[in-house]
């Protein structure tokens, strides 16, 4: 009884692993400017994201905004439904 065990816990592990390699290779990608009370916003984090129902969000691309507050990322993510793609910005600027 012990060995079957074992080997049904080694199935379940594997279609874990290899789940992601089926579905659909999409891309999606973003670009924009940042403004802090009208100047250029330098050095933002930018992280692009897909939202997953399931599990964690899958980061796809992360970057910084330029001297000139702007920013631009692509990323790929594989599955089986459409992506569905977040951008999430990090930042200090306040509203005054
Ligand atoms: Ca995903």
């Amino acid at each position: 009884m012990k060995t079957i065990s074992v080997a049904i816990f080694a199935a379940v592990l594997t279609f874990a692993i290899a789940l992601p390699t089926f579905g659909t290779l999409q891309s999606a990608g973003v670009t924009g400017r940042l403004l802090c009370q009208g100047k250029p916003y330098f050095n933002a984090k930018v992280k692009l994201y897909d939202i997953d129902t399931l599990d964690v969000d899958d980061l796809m691309a992360e970057g910084r905004s330029d001297k000139n507050g702007e920013f631009r990322l692509v990323g790929n993510e594989t599955e089986f439904t459409t992506i569905d793609p977040k951008l999430n910005i990090y930042h200090n600027c306040e509203l005054t």
